[in-house]
């Protein structure tokens, strides 16, 4: 088995290694974290902070995946993990339904019961996370966040960075730009400017980026 570290001890470390483990494909030799982590998570033991990365390339570990749910902080130890040399790999839970015609690039992390249609598009570094629905068409760009139970409907456009609240909608042809964040239960009608937040129904910008 492909040997593996898991990068973050939290919350969202322990949805991923649980599909890791479903999976049975992958031996993870441990997980690296910041601050104060519990000793193992699902049995998976911490190997401490991020400097041990190196030392694990020397010992036949090849892949990782960031398993942190801030989308900027996943992108950092995204790019940082790759000029180490480590190869990004997937934790796709088995009850995740994912069309062959959907494409689902590296490091990318899909959750029980999500379902990616046809024509997807899903790139590097992506969380679809728990029962979330992504239909035909739809791209998703790097460093994504889409969260448990949203709903994305036919050739929605998710640029980078962006996150999307737990169980919000986003109609068919719309487009959420780069780090914008989607409240969680909003139903979005129109698009959502680069770095803006919005919420409600229908969603209403918050925040736009010259609050910042
Ligand atoms: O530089 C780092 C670093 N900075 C923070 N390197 C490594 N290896 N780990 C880092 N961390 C780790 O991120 C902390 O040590 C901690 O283990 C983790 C953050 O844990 P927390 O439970 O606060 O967040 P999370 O990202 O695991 O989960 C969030 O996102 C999920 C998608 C929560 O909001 C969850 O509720 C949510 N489901």
């Amino acid at each position: 088995m492909q040997k593996v570290v898991v990068i973050g001890g939290g919350g969202h470390a322990k949805v991923v290694i649980d599909s890791l483990q479903n999976m049975n494909v992958y031996e993870i030799v441990g997980f690296t974290s910041a601050f104060g982590d519990q000793e193992s998570l699902c049995g998976v033991k911490n190997i401490g902070d991020d400097t041990v990365i190196q030392t694990l390339v020397g010992q036949e570990v090849t892949g990782f995946i960031i398993a942190i749910g801030s989308n900027e902080l996943r992108k950092k130890l995204f790019n940082k993990c790759l000029s180490s040399g480590l190869h990004p790999i997937n934790a796709i839970h088995p009850t995740a339904t994912i069309s062959p015609y959907a494409s689902i690039g590296k490091g990318v992390m899909v959750a029980a019961s999500a379902v990616i249609n046809p024509y997807a598009i899903i790139s590097d570094n992506a969380i679809i996370n728990t029962n979330a629905s992504v239909d035909h068409d739809c791209i998703i760009d790097s460093h994504v966040h889409i969260a448990p139970g949203v709903t994305l409907t036919g050739s929605v456009r998710v640029k980078e960075g962006a996150f999307l609240g737990a169980k919000c909608t986003v109609v068919p042809q719309k487009s959420i730009g780069e780090w914008a964040k989607v409240g969680a239960g909003a139903t979005v009608l129109q698009d959502v400017a680069p770095y803006s937040t919005v919420v409600g129904t229908p969603a209403k910008i918050i925040k736009q980026k010259d609050d910042i």
